[in-house]
């Protein structure tokens, strides 16, 4: 998958649709990606407070809402996007979650996941490794992976990625403390 570091190299930062207007002075960021359907608007309304904006990404129509939320002693600015399945887009979607992850520097990138479905999912939690990009992998809708049998070693998958992985589910804010407690170790070090 090398062909995702030629497209970072071939970005230059800060150019014409570059997030930089947009930034929160100050704030790092923790962008939300996934496919459609897994629960980042959910997991992102659990992370963020009453100061919400949604707004056309520049030159689309394609809407992203950031917000502002505490994790730790830390204030983050959220960022979530519209579904994607793969860093090389398709879709106008796509393009702007890729936009956003290469040129807004997140500081942790939450790849949401629909635990019944991690076999397709995990290529994209591949490339974002690939990419360098401080990716940590959540395992939501564990309830509904649980009610059809499903158990998941996050463990060994923590060790074969490199990677934190937590399984949560985001309707009942079950695991979302694991999950902030995993942020906050991440931009630790
Ligand atoms: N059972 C269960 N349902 C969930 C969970 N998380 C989200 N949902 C439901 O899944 C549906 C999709 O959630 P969204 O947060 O809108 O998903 P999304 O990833 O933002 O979807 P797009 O914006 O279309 O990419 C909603 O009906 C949620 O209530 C979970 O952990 N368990
Ligand atoms: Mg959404």
């Amino acid at each position: 998958m090398g062909f995702i570091k030629g497209l970072i190299k071939g970005l230059k930062p800060g150019g014409c649709h570059g997030g930089g207007r947009m930034h929160v002075e100050g704030l790092k960021k923790l962008v939300l990606v996934g496919s459609p359907n897994v629960g980042k608007s959910v997991l992102f309304n659990n992370l963020t407070g009453s100061y919400v904006a949604v707004s056309n990404y520049p030159g689309t129509t394609v809407h992203v809402s950031r917000g502002r939320g505490k994790i730790g002693r830390e204030e983050f600015e959220v960022i979530d996007t519209p579904g994607m399945f793969s860093l090389r887009p398709i879709t106008e979607e796509e393009r702007v979650a890729r936009l956003i992850l290469l040129k807004e520097h997140p500081e942790v990138v939450i790849h949401v996941t629909d635990a019944r479905n991690l076999e397709r999912m995990l290529p994209l939690t591949l490339q974002l490794i690939e990419a360098e990009l401080p990716a940590i992998l959540d395992l939501n809708m564990m309830d509904e992976a649980e009610r059809i049998g499903l158990k998941i070693n996050t463990e060994r998958l923590e060790e074969e990625l490199g990677i934190p992985v937590v399984a949560t589910v985001s309707t009942i804010g079950k695991g979302v403390d694991l999950l902030k407690t995993r942020v906050e170790e991440y931009v630790r070090y």
